[in-house]
């Protein structure tokens, strides 16, 4: 952490110290201390340069979200003005990195004279995964400074890179061995040199390159508008601004730009999901799971728990799940043992491991060395001993009761004390489960979806005797493999999969009528969803959803026997190459759905039996009878408690289930879409009950 910096007399360099924890957001509020102070060093003869520094571990981590969701006070300060004076002064400003220097804060650094970071330094301008673009001039600077395509790039990618490569990029001017504010201090020693007044580099090697060029290309890069891409498109124009423009032009274009997108609806959906992440470890109580009509409950007491440290891991199963898992700890650098008896599984899931570890080589994202080093962090074994000293467990065994509960007895007896032991269940009874133990406050559920080590949804789910710490420590878990944790009660299919089968069901009933499911999975696509409900069940298997609807009865899969005759001609989805659609090798790998008549065939039969006639269904009633389906089912599960807050089923939705992030997950995309009026209409058309309860 930086110290605070006093003006250094001798120097006559004033320090200014960004320190508004816990991330030095820059809010109105602390724009307008800031101004006041960059302009008092201004006014001050005494003081020859400035340097701009951060408290709290960081830079500063850009504008203050929140002064985006209300409408701003009357002429507030903001980065922009802070940017202004420094820009406007004739004194030398250094910025003087170290830690995350995001958004506004690395554009209040490109509008000083000098940059030097620390190594562990990190640069970002993430606006985009807001749905924004830079507003405080990165975007007429940044072209500026390291050409207009690399600028561009960095903007429409929105990822934190390195010092190293902001060196290599020229964002940065020097890194700093020692004392960063000492290196800054000498700096200032330097020219004034401000980044306005240089060209925008449109290509550092074809100067003669038409900015269209780069726009051209750009294009080719990010979705239609409608599809999510509103800000990149918009944050193309300011681009595009900084090469055709004089730099005040362009920066009005950027703001008008930056306002639109604030008040646009994919920005506020993105920035809806940025605070319901950070709300999801805040569980108001840890003390009881269930009231006395066994109905879930989280209460509102205000426990505060340590959660435990986690530094090797069992797995047991080294099935497709069981791997996956390995894998996702692996890469978090956590040890892991994976016990499996089967030679085979063991032999796939080591070909799984470094297959996986040589995939990031090939993508440069893991050298070789890192790659064996973390393939052999996991090891294979079939002795259950070997799980002895680890901190926590996971089953990730054949989905069945007893099976699990044998599991636990014996996980129960090894294991050491205080070690978590978890199980990947997604559809059983975690209490049950937990039951088989003499540890039950040490059970939780720890659902993992396919693939465990890229899907970066983890539900944890809480069991009546589940301990706050034991859930404090998933949570901290859940950060540690970068996966979004979402807590849920104890109930059959928790949060996702619960609303994943009403959702199907519902696809399932309009096919009934007579709605072709490649119709419906096209309207579900262009709605954002990466692939429609039919090719979402092709992949997970027919017989698994099956399987689910005989065992627990919660959920019919519609009205008629569809889906029983598929599995019964051992239709079972992508892995017998035909589901509800078929599949050819040929033909995108053998992955891409093609429709299918027989199956049609097949819904017209049955439908017919069942005396459920076809009938016109629009392109909107499709799209608004699905989401209907997940908002429904996402009422009772808030209702019942099982999900704590509507965030918290939307942030599962959008990274478990590819729910279109622009519009926020399915709760908040039912408040602002004018859903409870198209539910309406959609009932009326339906003229009876589609979603199935528990
Ligand atoms: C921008 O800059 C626009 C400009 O271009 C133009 C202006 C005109 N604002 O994530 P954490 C809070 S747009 C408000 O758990 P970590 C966060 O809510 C901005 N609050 O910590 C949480 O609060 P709480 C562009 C913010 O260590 C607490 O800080 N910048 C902001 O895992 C801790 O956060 C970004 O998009 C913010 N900007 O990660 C950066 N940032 O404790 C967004 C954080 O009440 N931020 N908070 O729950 C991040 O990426 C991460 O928070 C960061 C720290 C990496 C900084």
């Amino acid at each position: 952490m930086i110290p605070k910096a006093p003006v250094l007399r001798e120097t006559r360099v004033h320090v200014i110290t960004l320190d508004n924890p816990p991330v030095n957001a820059l809010s109105f509020a602390y724009c307008a201390r800031l101004f006041a102070e960059i302009e008092a060093a201004h006014a001050d003869d005494t003081v020859e340069a400035v340097v701009i520094t951060g408290a709290n571990g960081l830079f500063s981590a850009g504008a203050d979200v929140n002064d985006f969701q209300h409408e701003p006070p009357d002429h507030p300060i903001t980065i922009r003005d802070v940017v202004g004076a420094i820009e406007s002064s004739i004194k030398v400003h250094v910025a003087a990195v170290d830690g995350n220097c995001l958004g506004g804060g690395l554009e209040l650094a490109l509008a000083c004279d000098y940059r030097v970071a620390t190594p562990d330094a990190k640069f970002g301008l993430p606006e985009i995964m807001l749905g924004l673009l830079p507003g405080a001039g990165g975007t007429q600077r940044l072209p500026r400074l390291i050409g207009a395509r690399p600028a561009l790039e960095f903007m429409l990618k929105g990822s934190s890179i390195p010092a190293k490569r902001a060196l290599e990029l020229g964002i940065v001017d020097e890194i700093a061995t020692g004392s960063v504010v000492e290196h800054a201090i000498a700096l200032t020693k330097g020219p004034k040199r401000r980044v306005s007044a240089r060209e925008a580099i449109i290509a550092k090697d074809v100067p003669t390159q038409a900015a269209a060029y780069v726009v051209a290309q750009a294009h080719k890069m990010v979705p239609p508008e409608e599809s999510g891409g509103l800000a990149a498109h918009k944050l193309i124009d300011a681009v595009q601004a900084s090469v055709e423009l004089p730099f005040p032009f362009g920066l009005a274009r950027e703001a008008r730009l930056f306002e639109e997108l604030v008040r646009s609806e994919p920005s506020q959906a993105l920035r809806h999901l940025f605070f319901a992440e950070r709300e999801l470890a805040k569980v108001p109580s840890f003390d009881s799971a269930q009231d006395d009509t066994g109905k879930a409950q989280h209460d509102t007491g205000k426990a505060q728990h340590d959660a435990g440290r986690i530094e090797k891991v069992g797995v047991v199963g080294a099935g497709t799940m069981g791997s996956g898992i390995a894998i996702a700890f692996a890469q978090a650098g956590i040890p892991v043992v994976v016990v499996d008896t089967n030679e085979e599984a063991v032999d796939k899931a080591r070909q799984t491991v470094m297959g996986m570890f040589m995939y990031r080589v090939q993508q440069g994202k893991l050298t070789q060395e890192e790659a064996w080093k973390r393939a052999q962090s996991i090891e294979f074994t079939d002795d259950w001993s070997r799980l002895a000293d680890a901190d926590l467990i996971i089953e990730a065994v054949f989905e069945n009761l007893e099976v699990k509960r044998d599991v636990f007895r014996k996980l129960d007896a090894i294991a050491k004390p205080g070690a978590i032991l978890a199980t990947n269940t997604s559809t059983l009874d975690v209490d049950k489960i937990a039951e088989a133990t003499q540890r039950p406050a040490a059970v939780v559920g720890l659902h993992f979806f396919v693939p465990a080590n890229i899907i970066p949804l983890l539900e944890i789910v809480r069991g009546a005797k589940t301990s706050p710490q034991t859930l404090a420590t998933a949570f901290k878990l859940a950060k540690q493999l970068r996966k979004k944790g979402v807590l849920s009660a104890n109930a059959f299919g928790f949060i996702g999969n619960r609303m994943i089968f009403d959702y199907l069901g519902e696809a399932v009933a309009l096919a009934e009528e007579g709605v072709p499911p490649a119709r419906i999975d096209a309207v579900m696509k262009r709605f954002g969803f990466p692939m429609g409900p039919f090719a979402m069940a092709d992949l997970s298997g027919l017989d698994i959803g099956w399987q689910i609807q005989q065992g627990s009865g919660a959920t019919a899969l519609g009205r008629t026997n569809v889906l029983q005759r598929l599995v019964e001609m051992k239709r079972l989805g992508q892995k017998t190459m035909a589901g509800y659609f078929k599949y050819d090798k040929a033909v995108g790998k053998g992955r891409e759905p093609i429709p299918d008549p027989e199956v049609e065939r097949i819904f017209a039969e049955e439908a017919k039996k069942a005396g459920i006639a076809p009938r016109e269904v629009s392109d909107d009633e499709i799209r608004d009878r699905l989401l209907r389906a997940l908002v429904e089912r996402g009422k009772h599960l808030l209702e019942e408690g099982v999900a704590l807050r509507p965030g918290d089923i939307d942030i599962a939705y959008v990274y478990g289930y590819g729910f279109p992030p622009h519009h926020g997950g399915p709760m908040w995309y039912a408040d602002h879409s004018g859903m409870p009026v198209i539910l309406g209409e959609a009932t009326e058309a339906r003229g009876d009950e589609v979603v199935a309860h528990a």
